[in-house]
């Protein structure tokens, strides 16, 4: 988990220099080697590393808007990530979908820019593992600001009364963009919401990984042995702005000196150090996820840009019925009552 939450918390480091390249001094979001937003999630590594750890390759994950930690987490490619970031053909999706939309089947992965967006797609392979009889299981990552959104109560919904293989993980940073959680709900505790679907809600307060591990233990097990779903809700720091360029002009201060204070990977150190690690070891991790995530991002830079054409690549699996690989036709053909 140290080495997943190291890693994650130095890439978001490395992007944030690469992203801000070009794009001063007055911010321009088109240019630069990463066109777009950015949304990093330094402060967030405790839920993803904790709960990743009990899954395997056949298992689903989604995530949201805010994706690299949970993607490295459960192993998606640093390079071809990278790659996919920064616009570039061999990236995950051809350089086509950028940062919020990851796609890895290998690695049983994907994320979406739409907030509770991933919660359906995860039941669905919840759903698809139960009518295969698989143990696998599925993992939605939301932001606490999706516990409101219809397609998460559904989703609960739907996994609860089907007793569906799947985990919900709300990622509690308190903030969506400049929304404070006290001013869109009356729930403070988002674990609560299991309560209306009868499932088992937990909530791992302070950024601990090992708290978080142990509940994600207890929750892909059950879910893995056909008892149905959990909600889990882990409280976690947004340590930078919404995303790239945000000035956080509406966050008080002590709040952000409260997010740097309480840092997950500070705090699982020194469980490390309590169970008989040695300072050198745990730099020496440090340096390994510091020498890979250079290699991917230089790695990353390398790679070509994809061809304009390929724009028209990939939009559909298969033409529906009706639509023509032809040349479209300038003249009103008339239509059909
Ligand atoms: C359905 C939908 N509504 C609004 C937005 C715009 N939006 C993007 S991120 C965000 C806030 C998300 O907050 P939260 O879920 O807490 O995640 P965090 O950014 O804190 O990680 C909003 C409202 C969106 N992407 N999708
Ligand atoms: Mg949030």
């Amino acid at each position: 988990m140290f080495e997943e939450m190291v890693t994650a918390r130095y890439y978001e480091e490395r992007l944030q220099e690469e992203y801000l390249e070009g794009k001063q001094p007055a911010f321009d979001i088109s240019a630069g080697p990463i066109p777009g937003e950015l949304h990093l999630a330094a402060g967030q590594e405790a839920a993803a590393a904790g709960v990743c750890r009990h899954l395997r390759d056949d298992d689903t994950v989604t995530a949201p808007h805010r994706p690299h930690h949970v993607a490295i987490a459960k192993g998606v490619d640093l390079k071809r990530m990278t790659a996919e970031i920064f616009g570039r053909e061999t990236g995950l999706s051809g350089g086509k979908g950028g940062h919020m939309h990851l796609f890895d089947p290998d690695a049983g992965f994907a994320c979406s820019g739409i907030i509770a967006q991933g919660c359906p797609p995860a039941v669905g392979a919840g759903l698809a593992a139960k009518k295969r009889n698989e143990d696998s299981v599925a993992v939605a990552f939301l932001g606490e600001g999706a516990i409101s959104q219809g397609a998460f109560l559904e989703s609960l919904n739907l996994a609860a009364v089907q007793n569906l293989p799947v985990i919900f993980v709300i990622e509690d940073n308190d903030w969506a963009i400049s929304m404070p959680k006290g001013r869109v709900t009356d729930v403070a505790d988002g674990s609560q919401r299991a309560g209306g679907f009868d499932m088992p809600g937990v909530r791992v307060d302070y950024d601990d990984a090992t708290a978080v591990y142990d509940a994600a233990k207890e929750a892909i097990g059950r879910a893995r042995a056909g008892n149905g779903p959990t909600l889990l809700e882990v409280q976690v720091h947004r340590r930078m702005g919404h995303f790239m360029g945000d000035p956080e002009s509406y966050r008080p201060d002590e709040d952000v000196e409260a997010a740097q204070a309480r840092d997950s990977i500070e705090r699982l150190a020194d469980d490390l150090r309590n169970e008989g690690f040695e300072d050198d070891e745990l730099e020496t991790i440090r340096e390994d996820a510091r020498e890979r995530v250079d290699e991917a991002i230089e790695w990353a830079k390398d790679q070509p840009e994809p061809d304009p054409d390929a724009a028209y690549e990939d939009v559909f699996v298969n033409p529906p019925s009706g639509v023509t690989t032809e040349e479209p036709s300038h003249e009103f053909a008339g239509g059909e009552d």
